[in-house]
C-alpha cells in the first residue's frame, strides 16, 4: 500500500474548493491518512520545493505557498502517487485535462490548486515536512475489498 501528500495550495481554500477536490480522491476510492489546515511557514515551504530552487519562478512560489492556509492531507492506494496526478491533471493549466481537477478548476498555471507528490520517495519527505508520525492514522474500512 502506497502513501502519498496532496495539499490543496492557497487558491483551493480561498476558492472553497477544499470538499470538492477531497471528493474526487474519495470518489477514486484512495484512503484518507490525515489531514489538517496549516499556515505554511517559509522553511516548510522551501523545504517542499527545494527542487525547484534557483529557478526563475521559486521565490514566486514560495510566496504563493506561504500566501494563506493550505489544507495537507496523506492519502494512501495501491499506485496512489501515479494515480493522484491523474486525478490531478498537468502541471500546465494549458495541458491539464478536463475531467482532472487543474483541467476542471484552474485557469493560470502557478494557480493550479493542488499539489501532489511525484514519487514514493517524495512522498515520504513532503509528509515528514508537514506531519509528525502520530498525525497519521492506520484504521480498516469495510469497502477496501471492493475498491
Ligand atoms: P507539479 O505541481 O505538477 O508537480 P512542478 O513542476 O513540481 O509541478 O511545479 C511545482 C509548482 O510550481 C506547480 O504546481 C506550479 O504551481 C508552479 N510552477 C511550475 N512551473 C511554473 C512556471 O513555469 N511558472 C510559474 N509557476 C510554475
Amino acid at each position: 500500500m502506497e502513501r502519498t501528500f496532496l495539499m490543496v495550495k492557497p487558491d483551493g481554500v480561498q476558492r472553497g474548493l477544499v470538499g470538492r477536490i477531497i471528493s474526487r480522491f474519495e470518489d477514486k476510492g484512495f484512503q484518507l491518512v490525515a489531514g489538517k489546515l496549516v499556515q505554511a511557514t517559509e522553511d516548510q515551504a522551501k523545504k517542499h520545493y527545494a527542487e525547484h530552487e534557483g529557478k526563475p519562478f521559486f521565490d514566486e512560489l514560495v510566496g504563493f505557498i506561504t500566501s494563506g492556509p493550505v489544507f495537507a492531507m496523506v492519502w494512501e492506494g495501491d499506485d496512489i502517487v501515479a494515480l493522484s496526478r491523474l486525478v490531478i491533471g498537468k502541471t500546465k493549466v494549458t495541458e491539464a485535462l478536463p475531467g482532472t481537477i487543474r483541467g476542471d478548476f484552474a485557469a493560470h498555471t502557478p494557480f493550479n490548486l493542488i499539489h501532489g507528490s511525484d514519487g514514493v520517495e517524495s512522498a515520504e519527505r513532503e509528509i515528514a515536512n508537514f506531519f509528525a508520525q502520530h498525525e497519521l492514522l492506520n484504521y480498516t474500512r469495510s469497502v477496501s475489498s471492493w475498491i
